[in-house]
């Protein structure tokens, strides 16, 4: 095989790898957690995910807790309960939305209390795009949109 004849399959491969990168793409917005006080073992986070194909937020970590787990908010008679969920379903295109009284992360375990005015830094894993890093930002009441 002659050197030139390499050039087109080299510039195939790289169109096809660009083209896997902007198929799992996943945009995440107004990511916020709770504040918590000191000794609080559990303190929950918000956001909003946009993935461009369908997707699954399937776990996460962060440094500040032992835990990262997806919980939903479900009416078990009169009183509402979170429930463990195994992952987030993301159809593509839509906006999926984490906020109180539904969906949203739990950080089990704090090692510190999360402190109004500071950031969780999370990196979020999901089965197609993998992983994405985030920063929540501490505050008392959703962020404006
Ligand atoms: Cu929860």
């Amino acid at each position: 095989m002659k050197p030139h004849t390499l050039i087109p399959f080299v510039a195939a491969s790289l169109l096809c790898l660009a083209s896997t990168t902007a198929f799992a793409q996943v945009k995440v917005e107004q990511a916020w957690a709770r504040p918590t006080v000191p000794g609080q073992q559990g303190g929950g986070g918000f956001l909003s995910i946009t993935s461009t194909s369908a997707d699954r937020l399937v776990s996460g970590s962060t440094p500040l807790a032992e835990r990262f787990e997806l919980h939903t908010m479900a009416m078990k008679g009169d009183v509402m309960e979170m429930r463990q969920v195994d992952a987030i379903e993301l159809p593509a295109g839509k906006t999926v939305e984490l906020k109180p009284g539904g969906l949203h992360v739990m950080f089990i375990g704090l090692k510190q209390a999360l402190a109004l005015g500071s950031k969780v830094p999370v990196t979020l894993k999901f089965e197609k795009a993998g992983e994405v890093k985030v920063e929540f930002d501490v505050m008392s009441r959703p962020p404006a949109r």
